[in-house]
């Protein structure tokens, strides 16, 4: 593949049209007509029903007969020794899959890497492999060895353990080995976890056709815990929906039954369901460790015995694939009377009240002595309707440290979200969350250390100051709050990007910014060495004690198990990059294709430049250079710019756009809000400053003139009406650039994306023409651009 193809494709931005034109050339280099609306007549695929619900685990022969044989000659027995030594605990008795399943629950977490490499290379060589549960000392020629220096003898053979020391808790080696006539491969761990994920990135070698043999690779995640959070009432792009996702058995909204009714209502936990299992299973795959299971606008049902006989069982169907859960708590769940004797008045809801912390201690240990594993609470307080520590008269600080200190002796970590933005702290939306925590952070404290949140605290902030747009500027805590842990939250789900209708790879997104710098300094101002987002994310920069990561995701019941089979790439993705946030998202993307759409260059070259695109396509379309939240109310698909009837002022498109007859944009310079002071010197100054504020972030910190010269030549309000056209193009593009591949795709995935392609490429549209023609208003200049 060429990388020079996907580069084109992003770097161009306002030209992305480039990079698919190439790749639509590219396909047709097959004899299929690129660039042309009508598709090719096509020959019939094997596979031609396949739904998309075994995710980037699939599986397939290998296409090329060369490699096919290679791989066979190279890859024979599986040999895991003592997958039974260390059983995963189960709580819950008998159990059991529901009816029909064709998963299958594993014992133990070396069971499910032998599970794993056995399913994946009798699918991948196309016929079955041996296995061997302990053959000796005499490995047969083509062995894969799993394990780790306690289970195997082949790894205390051949992987000295200074070498697994060196990758730590979750990381692996893989090692191929000769001896005399015979050659293997050992995959190890130091912990049985380690070993599984060194199972799936052994796989991936084989779904992306790279060699395995001559292999030395050892890899290590830069980030502690990589969690899923899981808002399983809200933003559930990948259920049964209008739109004709599909959906299994009838069922409706999130992945996991918990109290679902109707169709669904035999099929709650205990009973554990196949795609929990193939959820689990790609999870694992790309590392993920835990999983906060229910929304942070939390209910309390999760605290009760019955859902936590529940949680119990889902615990122990993922706990052999390293996942381990948490809770979204309501922080005022002690005051709900459905906990009635064991109920806290107004005055015990101080949160150093003894009475307090012995409630949430009491009830994480109620959780704990069936979820012995439990990661923790997640918590979003004083925020859109939760309540709070603010409720009783205390700060963030507090709120989070009282429950810290509750359920620190159980071990317990709390994830306390940032995502605040009361309206009395300032007009502007996006300097309210560091004014509260900003100053708990620098707070002294009696030990002379600095910063007042504890050690089992983690500050969960998201990307950016607002809510997950299309693109926003870092939030300004990253790398302000030295003395506190912070967790960066990504949305995987599309809530603001085009949820299961558009194509949008998010990769890019959170690539630029995890590398982006935040110009950090240290305590006498000097600028650090090593300060990108990423760096502060994975603590290298400020020490700190954890690090966390986590991915809003966007599982859900869909046949596909995410609406849109391309909703997989950005799952697959955050994955890659909680695990190592250096690779790059093209690296990606290549992997995902092969594993999901195949190997054939022209596929894979095709497909990664489309999605490279998509996000940058995208922001055009939606909110070019820096314009924020111009969605309508709620539904947050589609554009409603001239909307400002919200109860909140800063929920209304109005309040972001600011337009005028002067320009577009809100000034947050030190003339505006001055919300770039709360960003480290350098980085504010650089956004403060319009000749110098990247283009692509203007509008969040500039009233742009609309007759300002911009880079490109044109003037802004040009420039702002090129971004719209061209954004739509490239869906276009997108869409031939699909068609062209209709020969190579099996049917129903191909009709189902295109299906969604034909609906993306209107809704763009839609936002263009809505967008363009409501800025024309204040504007009063001519449209130049046509389609
Ligand atoms: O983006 C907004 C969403 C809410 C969400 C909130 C949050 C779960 O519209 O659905 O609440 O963010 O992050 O708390």
């Amino acid at each position: 593949m060429s990388r020079r193809v996907l580069m084109g494709a992003v770097a161009a931005g306002v030209t992305m049209g480039a990079g698919v034109g190439e790749a639509a050339r590219a396909a047709g280099r097959t004899g299929v007509p690129a660039g042309s609306d009508a598709p090719a007549p096509t020959a019939p695929h094997e596979d031609d029903d396949y739904d998309g619900s075994a995710l980037w685990l699939r599986y397939v022969p290998i296409s090329d007969p060369h490699l096919l044989r290679r791989y066979r000659r190279q890859v024979t027995t599986v040999v895991v020794e003592n997958a039974d030594r260390n059983p995963s605990y189960r709580h819950t008795p008998n159990l059991t899959m529901a009816p029909g399943s064709t998963e299958r629950l594993m014992a133990s977490t070396l069971e499910a890497a032998r599970e794993e490499l056995v399913r994946g290379l009798s699918g991948l060589l196309d016929h079955p492999v041996r296995v061997h549960n302990g053959p000796g000392r005499a490995l047969p020629d083509g062995s894969v060895v799993v394990g780790t220096r306690d289970s195997s003898w082949a790894v205390r053979r051949f992987v000295p353990a200074g070498d697994l020391e060196a990758v730590g808790r979750d990381g692996f080696v893989i090692r191929s080995v000769s001896q005399g006539q015979r050659a293997f491969t050992i995959i190890a761990g130091t912990t049985d976890i380690g070993a599984l994920y060194g199972a799936f990135a052994f796989l991936r070698r084989l779904q992306t056709h790279k060699p395995v043999t001559g292999l030395d690779i050892a890899d290590a995640p830069r980030v502690a815990n990589r969690h899923l959070n899981y808002w399983d009432t809200e933003r559930l792009y990948a259920g049964n929906d209008a739109s004709g996702t599909g959906g299994l058995n009838g069922e409706n909204g999130a992945i996991f039954n918990f109290a679902a009714t109707g169709a669904s209502a035999s099929r709650n936990l205990p009973l554990i369901l196949d795609r929990y299992l193939v959820a689990a299973r790609a999870m694992a795959s790309v590392g993920i460790t835990g999983i906060t299971i229910n929304n942070v606008n939390a209910n309390n049902a999760y605290l009760t015995p019955e859902y936590i006989a529940q949680e119990a069982a889902l615990a122990d169907a993922l706990r052999p694939y390293g996942i381990r859960l948490a809770l979204s708590i309501r922080y005022a769940a002690p005051m709900d009377s459905r906990f009635a004797p064991d109920t806290l008045t107004e005055e015990q809801m101080a949160p150093d009240h003894p009475d307090f912390q012995d409630w949430w201690a009491r009830k994480a240990r109620q959780i704990q002595e069936s979820v012995p594993d439990l990661i923790g609470f997640t918590v979003k307080a004083n925020s859109e309707g939760q309540p709070g520590p603010q409720d009783f008269g205390h700060d963030h600080g507090d709120g989070a440290n009282g429950m810290a200190t509750a359920v620190a002796p159980l071990g317990l970590t709390i994830y306390w979200r940032t995502f605040v933005y009361n309206p009395d702290v300032d007009t502007d939306r996006l300097k309210r969350a560091y004014l509260e925590f900003g100053h708990i952070d620098d707070e002294p404290q009696p030990d002379g250390t600095k910063g007042r949140f504890l050690d089992n605290v983690f500050l969960q902030t998201k990307n950016g100051p607002l809510d997950f747009q299309a693109r926003e500027p870092i939030h300004p805590m990253f790398g302000r709050m030295e003395n506190t842990n912070q967790a960066l939250e990504l949305q995987i789900t599309q809530e603001y990007t085009g949820q299961n209708r558009m194509l949008c790879f998010l990769a890019p997104m959170w690539e630029e910014i995890l590398k982006t710098d935040t110009y950090a300094t240290d305590a006498q101002g000097e600028l650090l060495e090593q300060r990108l987002v990423g760096h502060v994310v994975d603590g290298t920069v400020q020490n700190h004690a954890d690090t966390a990561i986590v991915g809003v995701a966007n599982f859900g019941n869909a046949d596909n198990l995410t609406g849109h089979h391309f909703s997989q790439a950005n799952l697959y993705a955050f994955g890659r990059q909680a695990w190592d946030w250096t690779l790059e998202s093209a690296d990606i993307a290549d992997d995902w294709v092969r594993m999901t759409w195949g190997n054939s260059p022209t596929v894979v070259e095709a497909i990664s430049a489309m999605m490279m695109g998509s996000w940058e396509a995208l922001v055009s379309y939606q909110t070019p250079l820096g314009i924020g939240h111009q969605f309508t109310a709620d539904v947050h698909y589609g554009p409603g710019p001239s909307e400002s009837h919200l109860p909140r002022e800063d929920w209304n498109p109005t309040y972001y756009n600011q337009a005028d007859s002067v320009g577009l944009g809100y000034d947050r310079s030190p003339t505006g809000s001055d919300l770039t002071a709360q960003y480290f010197p350098a980085l504010g100054a650089l956004y403060a400053d319009i000749d110098t504020v990247p283009e692509n972030l203007m509008m969040w910190f500039h009233h742009v003139p609309w007759d300002r010269p911009m880079s490109s030549g044109r003037i802004f309000w040009d420039e702002l009406v090129h971004h719209y056209y061209s954004g739509v193009r490239y869906v276009g593009e997108m869409r031939r650039t699909w068609d062209a591949l209709e020969p190579e795709i099996d049917a129903r995935r191909f009709a189902e994306v295109r299906a969604k392609l034909e609906l993306h490429e209107v809704d763009a549209a839609d936002w263009r023409d809505t967008c363009v023609g409501y800025w024309q208003e204040f504007s009063g200049r001519e449209i130049r651009e046509t389609a």
